[in-house]
């Protein structure tokens, strides 16, 4: 059976990746496609995740428009990495799957309860706060969640602060609210995803299947590498989201360690970070797990299955 999950995400050049390799895997069972403001506008992202669904035919997946600002501090974009769009670098058909009327917190609520427990796992690539105001809103969610598999933070890593992660720190109330939930919860942080580089030779492999959905990966690539270069000092980019869904795929992807984990919401110098606290083992009551070491060949492998997968869905 595969895994449902709900994907809540602010496309974002990753997140897009993202969205490929759920749609492309057959382990995935994608029952939604939430969005959040984040690497750009609220307007912005939910205009990406629409047209990467056209991109890859995607059909009969429901796509809700979620946050417009985080739950206390203003909003702030990633246009120094993501541009003006968002998703700078291919050209980006119009969309043509219309949203769902709901409110992205009442799609997650609404799929949550209306599944069996144990059914969905929640995957955000974005701040954390639609899932924040989820659990607000409906607090018996949080029990019928399989797993949240969260792409954020890092442990002595940042990349939008020295010690914080852009996730986490243009939203940390929300990523507080959803950490100290008691619910199985994966950060697929910078630890991790700073090894899921887009180097030379996976790029070729991408370029090698040959479909418009691969050629628009080497677009987003093309234009991430760039930034990722200038504004972060990278050789190649990492490909952080795709990582997240990788982890449901197979969990053998990554290694995972139960730890303490939480969110600094009161650090002059170190707002956001993800504190885990390695000094004993984890008590029984641990819920929160951090992903360190990526098989690289296997996670790109599943990247290209997915596109090969996914094939060239406009000309079908
Ligand atoms: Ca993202």
């Amino acid at each position: 059976m595969p895994t449902k999950i709900i994907l809540d995400c602010d496309p974002g050049h990753d997140d897009a990746i993202a969205m490929l390799l759920a749609w492309g895997n057959p382990d995935i069972d994608l029952v939604g496609v939430t969005t959040v403001m984040g690497n750009q506008t609220i307007d912005k992202v939910t205009r990406n995740a629409l047209s990467v669904a056209r991109v890859a035919g995607m059909t009969g997946v429901p796509f809700a428009r979620g946050a417009h600002r985080p739950l206390v501090r203003q909003a702030e974009v990633a246009a120094s990495i993501h541009g003006a769009s968002g998703l700078d670098g291919p050209v980006l058909p119009e969309p043509t799957l219309e949203l769902d009327p709901r409110h992205a917190v009442d799609f997650i609520i609404d799929t949550i309860m209306g599944a069996e427990a144990g059914e969905i796992t929640l995957v955000p690539t974005g701040a954390l706060t639609n899932i924040a105001l989820a659990v607000r809103k409906e607090p018996r969610i949080v029990p019928r969640v399989k797993q949240v598999v969260l792409m954020g933070g890092g442990v002595n890593v940042g990349n939008w602060s020295a010690t914080s992660e852009f996730n986490i720190v243009i939203d940390p109330e929300a990523a507080h609210i959803v950490f100290n939930e008691p619910w199985p919860l994966t950060m697929v942080g910078l630890d991790l995803t700073h090894e899921a580089l887009a180097t030379p030779s996976i790029v070729a492999a991408i370029a090698a299947v040959g479909t418009a959905p691969a050629r628009f990966v080497g677009e987003l690539l093309a234009f991430f590498g760039e930034t990722y270069r200038e504004q972060q000092g990278f050789e190649h980019p990492p490909v952080h989201d795709p990582c997240a869904v990788a982890f449901v795929i197979d969990p053998t992807v990554m290694e995972v360690t139960r730890v303490p984990l939480n969110i600094e919401l009161t650090g002059t110098l170190t707002l956001g970070m993800t504190v885990a606290d390695f000094r004993a083992a984890a008590p029984d009551t641990c819920t929160t797990h951090v992903a360190r070491r990526l098989d690289h060949t296997k996670f790109w492998a599943l990247v290209v299955d997915a596109l090969e997968r996914i094939g060239d869905p406009e000309h079908a």
